[in-house]
């Protein structure tokens, strides 16, 4: 079948953020827009010909007329095979984790995360290199070039192909395989966690709920956490996913799942609770009256890990974003293991799971995962915590207060103001960045500044370099705070900002008090309210 070449424009804009390209879907759904960044992405990474890729998305609107127009253009540009779960649905740690076991060549992600779905709401793509991780920065950045001179792109012209059938279709000299996009990566999780353990604590009683938020994990949990562990039926809640995950907000925090956030702290509690976002790779931590940071919650497993079959043999490493409190890093510390700081985004863990240097990694933003897959993996966090909790026995409060009284306790919080005035925000960021050097010593509010920087790293892998990943103010006596703008947002600016405190000996509960100072001093150098006319944060998490 002859492959048909229609011309094209570049668009401006198409420059993948912190995980991949994100922009409404009305935008995506204009003719060319998505084909064009598709076909930018085949020449960025030197084409597609004879190569193997995995397709899978969350299921948002447009999902399935996107994964046919990806489909019809890799088997145009030559691709051997395209490997696909049903209805073209897999969440992104079990699209990474196909590409590994497949050893596809890369896949693409058809999906915009936490960001709410729909015909008005948010779209993205994003692709994936053969270790089944999001292309690093260099990949990006070439894609990203080649979307500013792209001529034509390449199809054919055939109708769509049943995906929802399992098994080995053809589209011109393409296979298309459609697989379950659950089993393997069920089996996998069978492969790192004590089932025996976590089946005998659900058979003990011990009551679980896990939200999908009507995203994309819900056909996963069902089948890990009912079938295979046996919680009781209707354990996992909102488990249809829906084009517009209901209208929600498929953000696993307790703002965007706050009825299983406030479940938590009534006498109806149950034990555990967890909440997933749009693609499955983010989690929210729950125990009766306790919610877990994912600061803590990294840590937490980091110091526990061995207790689970897939990490008996210890941690080799470390690794957290640098906005990430540095709970994680006292436990390495006590531990002695390396612990790293990288840029946000999950792009910058793949080398060190690459060498070997981690085996533990996460982020702020409800991220956690391991070397399983080269992805934050939402259930497998989970999965973890259910493990840990059914070999110790104890409840989630209690293991993190013998948590917090073993290494202390690093106080977090994430303010974010959305939707600010892009112009307003840059020019926060710049006056701020402007005035670093002079910062060290200085009083504001309460707290005296110890260092500040405008943070870049070197990946001690591959020596690439990524600056200004983020202002990082540190305090006397272990505080920080850290203020950069969202990579994944489609309106105006959103301008995050990290708050962090340390107490050796934990006094109280309340963590906005505890971070009050910090955020005093923030206001007094960054001035957020003065600026953006905000008082307060659209979230806090
Ligand atoms: C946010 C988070 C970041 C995460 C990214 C993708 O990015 O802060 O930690 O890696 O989302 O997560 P940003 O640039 O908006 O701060 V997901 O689950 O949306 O793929
Ligand atoms: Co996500």
């Amino acid at each position: 079948m002859q492959p048909v070449t229609i011309s094209t424009q570049p668009i401006a804009g198409q420059k993948p953020g912190t995980s991949g390209l994100r922009k409404k879907t009305a935008q995506f759904m204009e003719p060319g827009y998505l084909e064009n960044f598709v076909q930018a992405i085949w020449n960025g990474i030197g084409g597609v010909a004879g190569k193997v890729l995995v397709l899978g998305g969350d299921g948002r609107y447009f999902n399935d007329r996107a994964a046919q127009v990806i489909l019809r253009m890799a088997a145009a540009s030559g691709a051997a095979r395209v490997i696909t779960g049903a209805g073209a649905i897999l969440s992104t740690p079990a699209a990474s984790n196909l590409i590994r076991q497949r050893g596809a060549d890369g896949g693409i992600i058809l999906s915009a995360s936490h960001n709410p779905g729909g015909p008005d709401a948010d779209f993205g793509v994003k692709y994936n290199i053969a270790n089944g991780g999001p292309a690093p920065e260099a990949v990006t950045a070439a894609i990203h070039a080649a979307t500013e001179t792209l001529r034509h792109y390449l199809t054919l012209e055939t109708p769509d192909i049943d995906l929802a059938r399992l098994g080995e279709t053809r589209l011109g000299d393409m296979v298309v395989e459609v697989v379950d996009p659950v089993a393997a990566y069920a089996d996998l999780m069978e492969t790192l966690f004590d089932f025996k353990a976590m089946r005998a604590l659900l058979d003990s009683g011990f009551q679980l709920r896990f939200d999908a938020m009507h995203a994309v994990t819900g056909p996963y949990a069902i089948e890990i956490l009912e079938r295979r562990l046996g919680a009781a039926p209707g354990s996992v809640i909102n488990a249809r996913p829906l084009p517009d995950f209901g209208q929600g907000h498929p953000d696993p925090n307790p703002v965007w799942a706050k009825p299983l956030h406030d479940l938590m702290f009534t006498p109806q509690a149950p034990d555990f609770a967890a909440a997933s976002d749009g693609d499955g790779d983010r989690n929210m931590i729950m125990g009766r009256g306790i919610y877990v940071t994912p600061s803590d919650s990294l840590a937490l497993l980091a110091a526990q890990a061995h207790l689970c079959p897939g990490y008996a043999g210890g941690l080799k490493g470390v690794a957290r974003s640098m906005p990430t409190s540095q709970a994680v890093d006292r436990v390495a510390q006590a531990r002695g293991w390396a612990a790293h700081a990288t840029p946000t985004g999950w792009k910058f863990f793949g080398t060190l799971l690459d060498a070997g240097l981690v085996t533990l990694c996460g982020e702020e933003s409800f991220g956690t995962g391991s070397d399983h897959v080269r992805e934050k993996d939402g259930l497998w966090a989970v999965l973890m915590w259910l493990n840990v909790l059914a070999v110790t026995g104890r409840s989630v409060a209690d293991l993190m207060a013998a948590h917090w009284a073993e290494f202390g306790r690093t106080w977090y919080s994430r303010h974010d103001y959305e939707a600010v005035d892009a112009g307003v925000a840059t020019a926060l960021m710049e006056d701020l960045r402007a005035a670093l050097p002079g910062l060290a010593g200085r009083q504001a509010a309460t707290l005296r500044v110890e260092s500040a920087e405008d943070f870049a790293y070197t990946d001690p892998v591959d020596g690439s370099r990524a600056e200004s990943q983020g202002i990082q103010i540190r305090f006397d006596e272990g505080a920080r705070a850290v203020l950069r703008l969202s990579g994944t947002g489609t309106e105006g600016a959103t301008l995050r900002v990290y708050l962090e405190a340390f107490e050796q000996t934990p006094q109280g509960d309340d963590t906005q008090a505890v971070l009050a100072p910090v955020r005093a001093a923030v206001e007094a150098l960054a001035g957020i309210t003065v600026r953006t006319g905000r008082k307060e944060p659209d979230v806090i998490t």
